[in-house]
């Protein structure tokens, strides 16, 4: 496979590189093959994954082709249209659009808004330019939608956002409590850690605390399905708990902390009595207090969680009442054991060590302390420096609309599809003066709001370093040539700095902007420094500063802090907070009395459900890279609403069918489903489909705009929602060679296959004349084109092939039911060269005429396994375990992701067999 990419003549060898999807950070070998193709393989030297990838890692070679790639600099003209420029023009454009806006209506008029997939160079100067230079702190980030909540339960606690943990303490731990997180789904590679070591000592406890029943469930000892915004209920109840049955270690609480006695005082309020939390919580009483107990009696415990706990309007105090329980109970900062905030892109960690966030400053200081803001600006030797925290994601698009922001600069990052009231924001970039967009894509949803469109560096073409959930520095190495005249944000955002006029942006290379972080890190850092024992930050990789180009390529993963040994040698450090010495003042760790609250919008008559929003195994949010791949396309093709039987029932609407689904905010339209493992009165619905992908799915305009009073990061796991049927007259899809336009199509999904597009339709109209309306959307006006058809007009079933050479260039199903043929009978023959007679046949009679010819959806998407696949050989050979599927079919064998959808087949095919 020729992706048309140009592979560095430096890099014939493997490249050590990292991932860059999420937070566990796995270390990635890419190597250039003489085909044009690029071998992705784990990097079995990396301390993340030990040479392991998922299926999204693995699938990153598929992604890399500069077909959609935005390559050019464009500028829209006064028409409205986007024309290509070249870069002096645009950058004097942002430059003085700038300049004039601010010099016109001050340094609040402007704002960036970036992305915990910027590496950290790129964000260190965002963070610089906007803080030190313009002066002002309007520079907020996609991680306010993600681990804000997290950040502001660190500082509450510890006094600075430290995550004290590492992934080898989740092997060592004698229980893993995971709260609101889809591991298995969204962190492969450390779940399959865990799996792991459950494996080896099953005495290992796993417990998982969701609203659904989801893929992390399938390898658990207890399930919580805590009903949705309860959690500071469940952690307050325990604490209570923790507290009467003696587990409370007191040496530990009068040592290192203050304020348990409040938090206590709090949790009695509504939480002291067990049985009414699991009221509350909707959990099973018996399950409550086997997990309270268990958690009472196991001294190594950790509590991983993500955005089930972040995404709320109670987020921080969900963080701050799981934090409580480890402070009570001393299990903090020792191996197996501790609160774990997994993060979720890249780096979320990076961004926040350049203080990325409106209300941070750069290396882990604080915005409203003056020593800090001292401390930067004289490292910086800026003309100023921001004093007062900037609008946070929600507000500061709210300021757009309301005018008072006027330019916006957006980077690596799609705000029309992933922030709250996205039509919200839609809104904002209409009205906004100056909307620039640095992308690696050409058309996303929030570049089509663009004035000014700068294309960027991708992965495997960038350099710089990232920073995993467990604090380790990784470097990202380039391996291919810049395509088009894409250029690395650090310098995008360097050349509108000085064409501002400002000095301090004169890097020549990446490795000097990683230099300036690390010396800054270390400057008035510590007991002994200038600023006092005040600015003593545990944040400190001063012991990287001074690499030369050479030294900065071969830097190997480190953990911070980092020191220099008297041998020379750099050391990172694995756990923190051992000592004790938290970064509060007093030096010690702070319990928050956290007092339970519901959510904002609760159900009611109108909005009778509840709506929760996040992501699904195959997919990276706004799938501007994996939406590339047709490995990772089949697995969920559509975008869906997951809802119990029940409830559909309830509400009309059937599986397959498609749903209308609307809040007070906006709607879309998704595919039901059931199966999900979801309790009655929510639904789910993921993230990833835009308007690239889909007509009318895009989940974001949905979603409440509430955030958390403390941390500004989004209610996205909780909007009241009604579901209802979507009446169409037709369903149909068609797979073709060539891309097509669908106007006039009530509803289309796009999916990437190998060698076609897939579009999944529904229409509203009447189709008068089938011939005619299939040549018209297929583009097909040769009236001698090879084209087979079959018509039942009074069962309104449709179905036509277009073949080109013998070869199957085209096929459309109509049916007025969604019980249309196989997608993967069809796709496999795509691959073949000549149809065959009885494949004419089958297409004609709509199914396939050979045995094991429908694979079913696809499980395993590394060897492209099929659900059918997969229960046929459990049937047929009795298999009764994942090794014993695996050696028979395959599925399960390279990445392992899908190894808890296996489980769960194994169980249904066994029940059925029974039933
Ligand atoms: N495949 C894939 N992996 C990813 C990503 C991706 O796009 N695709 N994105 C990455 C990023 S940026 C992030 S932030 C992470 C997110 O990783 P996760 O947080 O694991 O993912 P989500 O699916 O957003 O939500 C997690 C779970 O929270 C549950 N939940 C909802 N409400 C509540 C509640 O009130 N209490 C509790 N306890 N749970 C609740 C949901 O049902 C859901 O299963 O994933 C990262 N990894
Ligand atoms: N409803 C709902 N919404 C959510 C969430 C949820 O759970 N529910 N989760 C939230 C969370 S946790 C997150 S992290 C966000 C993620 O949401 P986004 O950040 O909006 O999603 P991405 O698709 O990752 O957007 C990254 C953009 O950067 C581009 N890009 C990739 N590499 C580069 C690069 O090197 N440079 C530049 N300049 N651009 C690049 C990509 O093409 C893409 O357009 O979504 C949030 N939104
Ligand atoms: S777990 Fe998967 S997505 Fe996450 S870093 Fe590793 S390979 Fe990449
Ligand atoms: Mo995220």
């Amino acid at each position: 496979m020729n992706l048309n990419v140009h592979p560095l003549p430096s890099s014939a060898l493997a490249v050590r590189t990292t991932c860059p999807y999420c937070g566990v950070g796995c270390g990635v070998q890419a190597t250039p093959l003489p085909d044009g193709s690029i071998a992705i393989a784990g990097d079995s030297g990396h301390g993340a994954n030990a040479g392991r990838l998922c299926v999204k890692g693995s699938a990153l070679g598929e992604t890399l082709g500069l077909d959609g790639r935005l390559l050019h600099p464009q500028l829209r003209d006064a028409g409205g249209a986007l024309r290509r420029a070249g870069w002096d023009e645009a950058l004097d454009k942002v430059a003085d659009g700038w300049r004039a806006i601010v010099a016109e209506h001050g340094p609040e008029s402007v704002a960036l808004y970036v992305s915990g997939q910027l590496l950290t160079e790129d964000y260190y100067i965002a963070n610089k330019l906007m803080k030190g230079y313009i002066g002002s702190a309007n520079i907020d980030t996609n991680s306010r939608l993600c681990m804000s909540s997290a950040v502001a339960g660190h500082k509450r606690a510890f006094g600075e956002d430290l995550v004290p943990g590492c992934y080898e303490d989740l092997e060592q731990a004698d229980m893993v409590v995971l709260v609101g997180s889809n591991t298995a789904w969204c962190h492969p590679i450390l779940f399959q850690r865990i799996a792991r070591a459950k494996e080896a000592r099953p005495e290992m406890k796993l417990v998982v605390i969701d609203p659904r029943r989801t893929a992390t469930c399938e390898q658990a000892d207890l399930h919580l399905p805590v009903k949705s915004g309860t959690d500071v209920w469940l952690f307050n109840g325990l604490l209570c708990y923790l507290a009467l049955h003696g587990a409370v270690d007191a040496a530990f609480v009068t040592a290192h902390t203050n304020g348990l006695d409040a938090a206590l005082a709090a949790a009695h309020v509504d939480c002291a009595d067990p049985l009414a939390v699991a009221k509350i919580c909707r959990v099973d009483p018996k399950d409550l207090l086997a997990f309270y107990a268990a958690f009472a009696a196991t001294d190594k415990v950790v509590t991983a969680f993500s955005q089930g706990v972040n995404q709320s309007s109670a987020g921080t105090d969900k963080v701050n009442s799981i934090i409580n329980c480890h402070l009570a109970t001393g299990r903090i900062g020792r191996a197996g054991m501790g609160p774990f905030s997994l993060t979720g892109q890249p780096n979320a960690m990076g961004g926040r060590e350049v203080g990325g966030l409106a209300n941070m400053l750069a290396a882990h200081m604080d915005l409203d302390n003056p020593l800090h803001r001292d401390a930067v600006q004289t490292f910086w030797g800026s003309p100023r420096i921001a004093a007062t925290p900037g609008l946070k994601a929600v507000d500061l698009f709210q300021a757009i609309e309301a005018g008072s922001v006027k330019a916006m600069w957006i980077i690596a990052t799609n705000p029309i599809v992933s922030m709250p009231d996205a039509n919200q924001v839609q809104r904002a970039l209409e009205k906004c003066q100056l909307v620039v967009v640095t992308d690696i894509v050409e058309k996303t949803d929030t570049n089509a709001f663009a004035h000014v469109l700068l294309p960027a560096l991708g992965w495997g073409e960038k350099d710089g370093t990232v920073t995993n959930s467990e604090r380790r520095i990784s470097r990202q190495r380039g391996f291919l040539a810049a395509p088009g005249e894409a250029r690395p944000d650090w310098q995008i955002l360097c050349q509108v700095a000085q064409r501002m006029g400002f000095a301090g942006f004169d890097f020549g290379a990446v490795h000097e902007v990683f230099d300036e972080h690390a010396r800054l890190s270390g400057y008035r850092n510590g007991a002994d420094g200038e600023g006092g024992g005040a600015t003593r930050r545990a944040f400190n990789i001063a012991a990287l500063a001074g690499m030369d180009r050479r030294q900065f390529d071969q830097l190997e993963p480190v953990q911070w802090p980092v020191t220099r040994l008297a041998s020379g040698e750099l050391a990172g450090q694995q756990r923190l907070l051992g000592e004790h010495q938290y970064s509060h003042p007093d030096g010690r760790a702070r319990f928050v009395a956290t007092a339970p609250r519901a959510p904002a919008h609760r159900p009611d008559a109108e909005y009778p459900l509840i709506l929760n929003t996040g992501r699904v195994r195959d997919q990276w949010h706004t799938m501007t890279r994996t939406g590339k791949s047709a490995k990772l396309a089949d697995h969920v093709a559509e975008s869906f609403v997951d809802i119990h039987p029940q409830d559909a029932l309830l509400y009309g609407v059937r599986e397959g069918e498609l749903a209308r689904v609307s809040t007070r905010w906006g709607a879309m339209v998704a595919r039901v489903r059931h199966g999900g493992g979801i309790a009655r009165g929510g639904v789910f619905v993921p993230i990833h489909w835009s308007g690239q992908t889909a007509s009318d799915a895009r989940v974001g305009a949905l979603v409440n705009p509430v955030v958390d009073p403390v941390s500004g990061e989004p209610e996205f796991k909780h909007t009241p929602v009604r579901v209802e049927q979507f009446r169409v007259s037709w369903h149909g899809f068609i797979l073709s060679r060539g891309e097509l336009a669908l106007d006039g199509v009530a509803h289309w999904t796009r999916i990437q296959g190998r060698s076609f597009a897939r579009y999944e339709l529904a229409g509203r109209n009447a189709i008068a004349d089938y011939s005619a309306w299939a040549r018209q959307l297929l583009a097909v006006d040769d009236e001698q084109a090879d084209w087979l058809e079959y018509e039942d007009r009074s069962a309104g079933v449709y179905r036509a092939v277009h073949l080109v050479d013998g070869r199957i260039d085209q096929c459309v199903f109509l049916s007025p039911r969604p019980d249309l043929p196989s997608r993967a009978w069809l796709a496999g023959l795509f691959g073949h060269e000549q149809l065959s007679e009885v494949d004419r046949v089958g297409l004609l009679v709509g199914q396939p005429i050979e045995k094991g010819a429908d694979t079913g959806p696809t499980v395993c998407s590394c060897f492209g396994v099929g659900r059918n696949t997969i229960c046929d050989a459990i049937r047929g050979q009795n298999l009764t375990s994942v090794a014993a599927v695996t050696a028979c079919v395959k599925a399960g064998g390279n990445c392992g992701s899908c190894v808890p959808e296996i489980k769960k087949l194994l169980v249904e095919t066994r029940v059925e067999e029974t039933a």
